[in-house]
C-alpha cells in the first residue's frame, strides 16, 4: 500500500513523498505526483529512505554510557530508567548551579513545526540558557532584509517567465533540485541561466555562463554590476525615483568599483563583470535565485544586501517572470502555544549555538553542565570541531542525545534516548524553497522503542510535575489551533484538503513586491538609515573580508558547500549512500596541487591554527587557484584520522545575522 508522506529534512524543497508500506515495513519511497512544486520526483538521498528508517544501525532503545566517554560503548536500560535518570540530573545542575547550566542544541534534523519545537517549552519553564539558533539563513535574511524589508521573496515558479537568470551562489541541481524543472522551462523559452559560484559545481556545469568569484567578493562584483548598470544608462530612473531611497548615494558609491577595480577584488574577468550586467540590464525579465553561499562570510550580510539591490536598479520588480529569490514560504507562524516563550524567565542567559566550542569550554557563571541534544549533531556540523570535543569529551558534562543514529555527537553520550523518525509521527510542514502547506501522519508505528520528540518532552515534562496545557497536548490538536489563526497566508486556505494529506497553496503573493517593501521607508532602501543607526556603512560596500585567523601563514581559501549525496551530516547513516559518496576529498586546482607535490588521489592534511583533517585530493580545474573546495558533510568518525572539515572553520560571525562564516576559512595543505 503507498501512503503519503512528507520529506522532513532541512531543504528547501520539502518533498511530497509516497511510501510503500508492507507488512509493517517501508519498503520503498517515491515522488507524490500530486505535489504542485515537486511534481512527482524525489532526490537521490529519498530513494534510499527504507533504508533510513529499517537501518541495522538505527539506535531502538534507550542507552546508558558503559565505558570512558566518547569510547561508544553503551548498555540497554528502559525508558522509565533513562527518563528518571535525565530528570534526575537536571534537577541536580539546577539546584547546584542555576537552570542555566543546562543548554538545549538543537537545529534541523526534522523540520515540522511541531516536533522541531517540542522542546520549547519544556527549556522555558525549566529556565535553562536559551539556544540562539542562527547556524545557517539570519546573515542571509538580515541583508535581504536591509534592501527588501522582511518576509517572502520572488516565488521561484515564477522564473518559468524569465529570460535571464543568474543563481548567485547556490547549488540548486544539488540543494535545490525541483526547482530546477521551472529554471528548464524558462530555457526552453530562450532564458539564459548564469551562475556565479567560486568552484564549478554540478549547476555551474549547466550554466550558459559561470563566473567564478572567490569567496567573500560578492559585494564587489554587484557593484561592479551596478556601476555599468547607471554608467551605461541601463537604470529604471522612473522605478528608482519612486520605489527606492538613496539612489544617489548608491551611485557615488558605485563609482569607486568600476568593473576593472571589482575585478581586482573578485578575480572575475572586468570584460565578464561588464557583459553581464549588460545583459542583466537589458533583458525583459531578469530574475536573480541567491543561495546562502554568499552570506556564509564574515560581510555575508553585506554580499547579500548588495545583490539585493540590483532588482530595483532595473525596475524588475515590476516585470512579469523577474524578482529575486531567497527564502520564500512563511505562513501560520505563531508556534507560542506550543513553545510558550511566556514560561522563560526575563533575562535568561543566550547561548549562540555557532559558539559551542567557546560554550563549552569557556563560558562560566554558571558553566554549562548538561547539554541536551537533538535534532543536531554537533560534533560533525558546527564550526572548529576541535573545541566543540573537547568540550563533549568534559567529563563533568552530562550529555543527552535524542537520536536516531549513532553519530559522533552521540558517541559522547552519557544517556541516548531513540528519537523515531518523521514516517513515524504526525506534522505539519511548511517550505523555504516553495508556498505549500501540508499535513503528514505516521507512515508506519515507531520502529524499536523509538519516540518522538513531542512523546519524549512531555515523558521529562511529567516526571518535572509541569503541568501547564502545552506538556499534554496533542499533534493534531495543535495543528488545529495553528490553522485557527487569524493570518492572511490562510486567507481562502483549502482546510478539507490538507487534512486529507493534499499540499494547500497558501495565500502568499507571487511577487511579494508588488505593492511596497517591509523596510521602515517602505521602498527599497539603497541607503539603509537602520544600518547606519547600528553603526554599520549604510551603502553596499565591496571590501572583501577574509579569515583573520593565522595572518598571513595560510595561502588558500577553503569553502565547505553541501554534497549532493549528503544533507549537512545526514544521510551518512546508509552504507549503499556511503559507498556512492566515497571517501571525503578536497578539490584543488592543478596549479596549486603542482606547487605542493600533491597527485591525484594523494591523501592530504589540511590545516590552519584551529585544526587539521585529512581528506583525498582531486586535482581539478574545477576550482580555481588559491581556493579549496571540500564538499561535505562526511561523518568524521569514519573519515580518515577521525576529523572532518569543520576542524578548520571558525566560530566567527559574521557582520549582521550573528551566522556561522563557513565558506570563508585560510588554509593550507600538503601531501600525508
Ligand atoms: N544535497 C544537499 N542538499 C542540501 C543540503 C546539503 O547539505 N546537501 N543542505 C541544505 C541546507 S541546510 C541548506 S541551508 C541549503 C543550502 O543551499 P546552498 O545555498 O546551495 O548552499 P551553500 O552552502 O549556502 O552554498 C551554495 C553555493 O555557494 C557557493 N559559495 C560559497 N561561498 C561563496 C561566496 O562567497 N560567494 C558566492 N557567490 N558563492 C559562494 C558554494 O560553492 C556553493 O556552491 O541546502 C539544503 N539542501
Ligand atoms: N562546514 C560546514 N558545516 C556546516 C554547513 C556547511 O555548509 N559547511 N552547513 C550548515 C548548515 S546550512 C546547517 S543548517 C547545519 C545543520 O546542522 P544539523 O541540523 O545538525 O544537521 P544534520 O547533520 O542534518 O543533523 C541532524 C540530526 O538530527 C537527527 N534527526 C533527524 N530527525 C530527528 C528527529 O525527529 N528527532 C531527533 N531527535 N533527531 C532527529 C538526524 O539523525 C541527524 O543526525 O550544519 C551546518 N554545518
Ligand atoms: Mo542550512
Amino acid at each position: 500500500m503507498w501512503k503519503p508522506s512528507v520529506c522532513t529534512k532541512d531543504c528547501p524543497d520539502t518533498c511530497g513523498l509516497l511510501a510503500k508500506v508492507e507488512h509493517g515495513r517501508i519498503t520503498k519511497v517515491k515522488g507524490d505526483p500530486d505535489h504542485p512544486f515537486t511534481r512527482g520526483f524525489i532526490c537521490k538521498k529519498a530513494g534510499y529512505f527504507p533504508q533510513h528508517v529499517h537501518n541495522e544501525e538505527r539506535i531502538l532503545t534507550p542507552l546508558i554510557r558503559s565505558g570512558p566517554k566518547g569510547t561508544g560503548r553503551f548498555e540497554p536500560i528502559t525508558w522509565d530508567e533513562a527518563l528518571d535518570q535525565v530528570v534526575a540530573e537536571i534537577k541536580e545542575v539546577s539546584a547546584d548551579y542555576g537552570p542555566e547550566a543546562i543548554l538545549p542544541y538543537l537545529y534541523a534534523g526534522h523540520m515540522g513545526l511541531i516536533h522541531r519545537n517540542a522542546g520549547q517549552a519544556f527549556f522555558h519553564k525549566l529556565g535553562a540558557s536559551r539556544l540562539l539558533a542562527t547556524i545557517c539563513g539570519p546573515a542571509a535574511t538580515a541583508g535581504h532584509e536591509a534592501t527588501l524589508g522582511s518576509g517572502p521573496s520572488t516565488d521561484l515558479e515564477s522564473v518559468v517567465d524569465s529570460n535571464f537568470i543568474i543563481i548567485w551562489g547556490n547549488n540548486s541541481l544539488t540543494t535545490n533540485v525541483h526547482a530546477w524543472p521551472f529554471y528548464r522551462k524558462a530555457r526552453k523559452k530562450g532564458a539564459q541561466l548564469v551562475v556565479i559560484d567560486p568552484y564549478r559545481t554540478r549547476t555551474a556545469k549547466e550554466a550558459d555562463m559561470h563566473l567564478m568569484p572567490m569567496p567573500g567578493t560578492d559585494a564587489a562584483l554587484a557593484l561592479g554590476m551596478m556601476q555599468v548598470l547607471i554608467s551605461e544608462d541601463l537604470i529604471d530612473r522612473n522605478y528608482l525615483a519612486n520605489h527606492t531611497v538613496g539612489f544617489d548615494e548608491l551611485a557615488r558609491r558605485t563609482a569607486e568599483y568600476p568593473p576593472e577595480k571589482a575585478s581586482t577584488i573578485c578575480g572575475v574577468p572586468a570584460n565578464d563583470i561588464r557583459g553581464l550586467a549588460v545583459a542583466y540590464g537589458k533583458a525583459r525579465a531578469p530574475f536573480i535565485r541567491t543561495g546562502w553561499g554568499p552570506a556564509r562570510q564574515l560581510r555575508g550580510a553585506m554580499a547579500m544586501r548588495t545583490i539585493a539591490c540590483l532588482p530595483a536598479l532595473v525596475g524588475a520588480f515590476k516585470k512579469p517572470g523577474a524578482g529575486i529569490t531567497r527564502s520564500v514560504g512563511g505562513g501560520p507562524a505563531n508556534l507560542t502555544r506550543l513553545t510558550r516563550p511566556d514560561l522563560c524567565p526575563k533575562g535568561t542567559r543566550v547561548v549562540n549555538m555557532v559558539e559551542l566550542g567557546d560554550a563549552l569550554t569557556r563560558l562560566e557563571a554558571p558553566p554549562i553542565k548538561l547539554l541536551y541534544n537533538f535534532m543536531s549533531n554537533p560534533a560533525a556540523v558546527a564550526p572548529q570541531s576541535a573545541l566543540v570535543h573537547e568540550g563533549l569529551k568534559r567529563d563533568d558534562l552530562f550529555l543527552v542525545v535524542h537520536e536516531l543514529f549513532m553519530t559522533d555527537t552521540a558517541l559522547f553520550a552519557d544517556i541516548i534516548l531513540p528519537g523515531a523518525s518523521f514516517f513515524e509521527m504526525t506534522d505539519i510542514y511548511r517550505a523555504y524553497g516553495h508556498n505549500y502547506l501540508r499535513l503528514a501522519r505516521p507512515v508506519i508505528p515507531p520502529v524499536g522503542q523509538s519516540r518522538t520528540n513531542l512523546a519524549i518532552f512531555q515523558g521529562l515534562a511529567g516526571r518535572m510535575g509541569f503541568e501547564e496545557e502545552v506538556f499534554s497536548l496533542g499533534e493534531e490538536e495543535l495543528i488545529k489551533g495553528f490553522l485557527r489563526e487569524e493570518h492572511p497566508s490562510l486567507k481562502g486556505f483549502d482546510h478539507e484538503a490538507f487534512w486529507q494529506e493534499k499540499a494547500v497553496r497558501l495565500n502568499i503573493p507571487a511577487n511579494p513586491y508588488a505593492d511596497g517593501f517591509n523596510t521602515p521607508s517602505g521602498k527599497v532602501e539603497l541607503f539603509s538609515q537602520t544600518w547606519q543607526n547600528r553603526g554599520l556603512d549604510p551603502l553596499p560596500c565591496g571590501q572583501a573580508w577574509r579569515d583573520p585567523e593565522g595572518g598571513d601563514k595560510y595561502k588558500l581559501e577553503l569553502i565547505t558547500p553541501p554534497h549532493h549525496l549528503f544533507l549537512n551530516s545526514a544521510f551518512n547513516e546508509i552504507s549503499e549512500i556511503r559507498e556512492l559518496a566515497g571517501r571525503a576529498k578536497v578539490l584543488i586546482n592543478p596549479q596549486n596541487a603542482h606547487e605542493r607535490d600533491i597527485g591525484q588521489g594523494d591523501l592530504v592534511r589540511v590545516f590552519n591554527d584551529r585544526g587539521e583533517c585529512s581528506l583525498y585530493a582531486e586535482v581539478t580545474s574545477d576550482t580555481q587557484p588559491g581556493l579549496l573546495v571540500a564538499e561535505g558533510l562526511h561523518w568524521p568518525r569514519l573519515a580518515p584520522g577521525g576529523k572532518g572539515a569543520n576542524q578548520l572553520t571558525s566560530q566567527r560571525l559574521t557582520d549582521q545575522g550573528e551566522t556561522c562564516a563557513f565558506h570563508c576559512s585560510l588554509v593550507d595543505v600538503e601531501p600525508e
